[in-house]
């Protein structure tokens, strides 16, 4: 390891490949050949991006060594007085980005700030509603294999088989019906847009408390570039990875009056120390978020998956909702005469990354599905645009239906990710 000495040319001490190259090469080879990767193949995960530079540093720095169990100025270690300015800054920036009363930037991840919001409003055993795995929800929304199913009664809503949109009136027959503690609505794989007006009076109607995972679409949100859950619901949870373009971990949002109860909930409810390095990050990234670039950003990537939905019509496929409003798009792909499971594989073999998604009503198990869902937020954040999502539809219509071809095909995505590189080493 460099001498501590030698620090001096990193402020924070942090991102330093030269010293990993020398300690550790062979996960030093392993992070340079994911940043190949990244940079040679068409990244369409949905719930993935390109985190700044400024983000990973603050990423990889000394805030990682620090202990700061508690909140700012409330902390059961000492020596907390570096990273209590950090959250206390990334907390303000949260309230003010997103008009909320309450922000809460310790949980680890999305399934973290879930487990603190069910722990934060309703005990084991309690009904919650929730959107149902299969229609786009998440697995902490009830699935039977995790917690969530486990250990609360979750009932499930979905979308309508004719629209593919959710069905309100579905939703609302199920409020009234089974009493729930907990609404919530936020999916993993829904290209519409949910109307939040409607489900606060679904929720005042059956006296539940309203919670949004925001998760997919909180970047959106962020960048104004579609309506924010944030006036309308009891509480906001999210990652902070996907469109929002920061660090892998997760948020709260919520109304004063439930402020403590998240706190408490988060620590000591279910997490020790917080992350502070990634807490740091995330406050960084929420400054990226307040500018015009950022706004931009989030319209750009709306349109892209507008163009890249339309373009995979073209090419003979089906757009689940007809089409998108956010940043992904989920398409049946059984026209092609493939499965999702195998679009996925051969586009893999391609060099596009993307995965099989479940449609809604899919015939197929969910380990083969008859759909994939594609995102826009990565190559988007690589500056391509709607020219960009055609010639991309075009690749995977290809990859998919020319498996035999897949070597020349990932040539040419290779061709087309080198045209927008991502961290670029000038
Ligand atoms: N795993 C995420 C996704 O891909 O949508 C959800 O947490």
């Amino acid at each position: 390891m460099s001498s501590i000495a030698s620090s001096k040319a990193h402020a924070y001490y942090g991102a330093s490949y030269a010293d990993l190259e020398a300690q550790d090469p062979e996960i030093a080879a392993i992070l340079q050949s994911e940043l190949e990767r990244e940079r040679h193949g068409l990244q369409l995960i949905a719930s993935e991006n390109f985190t700044s530079p400024a983000v990973l540093a603050a990423l990889g720095s000394t805030l990682s060594n620090k202990y700061a169990e508690g909140y700012p100025g409330k902390r059961y270690y000492g020596g907390c007085e570096e990273v209590d300015k950090a959250e206390t800054i990334g907390i303000e920036r949260a309230k003010k980005l997103f008009g909320a009363e309450h922000a809460n930037l310790q949980p680890h991840s999305g399934a973290s700030a879930n487990i603190a919001v069910y722990q934060a409003f309703t005990k084991p055993g309690d009904t919650v509603l929730a959107m149902s795995l299969p229609h786009g929800g998440h697995l902490t929304h009830g699935s039977k294999v995790n917690f969530s199913g486990k250990w609360f009664n979750v009932e499930s809503y979905g979308v309508r088989e004719d629209n593919e949109l959710i069905d309100y009136d579905e939703l609302r027959d199920l409020a009234i019906k089974h009493k729930p503690k907990m609404i919530c609505s936020g999916a993993t794989a829904y290209p519409s847009l949910i109307d939040f007006k409607v489900v606060r009076d679904i929720c005042d109607e059956a006296g539940a408390i309203m919670w949004v995972d925001a998760a997919h679409f909180i970047g959106l949100v962020a960048g104004k570039a579609i309506p924010s859950p944030v006036p309308y619901a009891d509480v906001v949870s999210f990652t902070t990875h996907k469109v929002l373009r920061g660090p892998r971990g997760g948020m709260i949002l919520s109304k004063a009056e439930h402020a403590a109860a998240i706190d408490k909930s988060i620590f000591p409810g279910m997490q020790g120390g917080p992350i502070m390095s990634a807490v740091a990050a995330k406050a960084v990234n929420l400054k990226e978020c307040a500018t015009p670039e950022y706004q931009n950003y989030a319209k750009t990537v709306i349109i892209n998956a507008q163009a890249l939905a339309a373009a995979l019509v073209d090419e003979g496929m089906r757009a689940v909702s007809g089409g998108t409003q956010t940043h992904l798009a989920l398409i049946d792909v059984r026209a092609l005469g493939v499965t999702g499971k195998e679009a996925d594989e051969r586009c893999g073999a391609a060099g596009i990354t993307l995965n099989k998604n479940s449609i809604p009503y899919d015939p197929l198990a969910p380990s083969i599905t008859s759909g994939i869902r594609v995102g826009t937020p990565s190559v988007t954040t690589q500056g391509m645009g709607t020219k960009e999502m055609k010639s991309i539809a075009s690749l995977i219509s290809r990859a998919i239906t020319k498996p035999e071809s897949a070597k020349a095909i990932s040539a040419e995505v290779a061709q087309l990710c080198e045209a927008f590189p991502v961290y670029p080493e000038n």
